[in-house]
């Protein structure tokens, strides 16, 4: 079985093409985000001068992840309406989207449609989104669930595009797929096994100067995986201006010289990422020793979002409970969820799922918006749930 509404999903960007539309790509704002966008800009570009067809150039954006979290957002749906002229405007939201109610129903009202492609787990409410294009869809009889979003992107590209992706082409996109299958961890089995092999094999020859630059400024007698994890690490920066994250500019820079600069100023970033990552996490381990809660349930004002989901990580690690860490605003906090193996991060919360504003992600690892006030209550369920 082909994965849901693949075909419907290319027809209807063809028509896209075909009417010269307006298309918005939304890409969440990590690796598997960015590269997602860019296969998916490069795909339509490309289709549509073999069309030769001018379309209106597409306009993409990411969501600022420190400010306003994860996913679509009121600030960008009102970003994307200023630039949204009269004709039909069609909305693509990858690596995000499903869970996204009430913000796609905004946008359909301001008149976007809305196409979502996004690999993250589908919950009971879904949006009433145009198209989804999602394998963890109830009615998505496709064998295979475990694409990053990115391979994903690549299944709907090659769909899109068919005999008419060149074998240049091709390898640029497994390279941006084996990145983003790797960054989120996704199993190595089945397509993204042979999509890591190819792009790892392929990664010397790359065209792309954001890679070559990397290499350049990254510790060149890395393993080619460890300097693909270092690739990962300097990608995950929240940089960004105007709704477009730095890494997206980055890795479509034609100029070798510029790029090597931007991934220098990233590789900064990320050791003062880092340093604070490890000072947060062996803070917590120390304050946390001798709790004997079943979790981890921590936030403070001065959390900085971007760095949650590593110390996260590090702290299920360390001490083999759920952990769950949130960054607080004013009236909401927006938490990180890693659990042990074996647990289910989404499930757990589907128990709150009245008290939460927003949740969802993948089982090992997902993410909550609360309103400050029921932040004891989610505390408690979860205690209950895990025991
Ligand atoms: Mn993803």
């Amino acid at each position: 079985m082909k994965i849901r509404n693949l075909e419907i999903a290319t027809l209807r960007i063809k028509e896209a093409i075909n009417n010269e539309e307006q298309i918005f790509i939304y890409g969440d704002s990590d690796m598997d985000g960015v590269t997602s966008v860019i296969i998916l800009e490069e795909a339509i570009n490309n289709l549509s001068s073999l069309y030769r067809k001018k379309i209106p150039k597409i306009i993409v954006a990411f969501p600022d992840r420190n400010e306003e979290g994860y996913g679509l957002n009121e600030e960008v749906l009102a970003f994307l309406n200023k630039k949204k002229g009269k004709g039909k405007a069609l909305l693509i939201t990858l690596d995000c989207g499903i869970t996204n109610v009430l913000e796609v129903k905004k946008a359909k009202k301001l008149g976007f449609e809305v196409m979502i492609v996004d690999h993250h787990k589908v919950l009971e409410d879904i949006p009433e989104a145009d198209i989804i294009v999602d394998p963890k869809h109830p009615l998505d009889e496709s064998f295979f669930k475990e694409y990053a979003n990115a391979g994903l992107t690549f299944k709907l590209v090659e769909e899109l595009l068919q005999d008419k992706m060149s074998s240049y082409l091709k390898s640029d996109f497994i390279e941006l797929v084996m990145l983003a299958t790797i960054a989120d961890m996704m199993a190595e089995e089945e397509e993204n096994q042979k999509w890591i092999y190819e792009g790892l094999a392929n990664l010397e020859k790359t065209q792309r100067p954001a890679i070559l630059a990397s290499i350049a400024v990254l510790d060149p007698a890395s393993s080619k995986r460890e300097l693909v994890g270092k690739i990962i690490s300097i990608f995950n920066t929240i940089k960004m201006e105007d709704h477009k994250i730095i890494t997206y500019d980055f890795m479509k820079c034609n100029d070798l010289e510029k790029a090597k600069e931007i991934a220098r100023e990233l590789l900064l970033d990320t050791e003062e990422r880092q340093a604070e990552i490890r000072a947060l996490t062996e803070n917590l381990k120390e304050e946390l020793k001798s709790s004997q809660l079943n979790i981890i349930f921590e936030g403070s004002k001065n959390y900085r979002p971007d760095y949650l989901g590593a110390v996260a990580s590090r702290l299920v690690g360390y001490f083999n409970k759920p952990v769950f860490l949130y960054s607080q605003k004013e009236e909401i906090s927006r938490g990180t969820v890693r659990v042990p193996k074996g647990m289910d991060a989404v499930k757990a919360m589907t128990f709150s799922k009245d008290i939460l504003l927003m949740y969802g992600g993948h089982a090992p690892a997902a993410g909550f918006t609360i309103a400050n006030d029921k932040l004891e209550e989610f505390k408690e369920r979860l205690i209950k749930y895990f025991i």
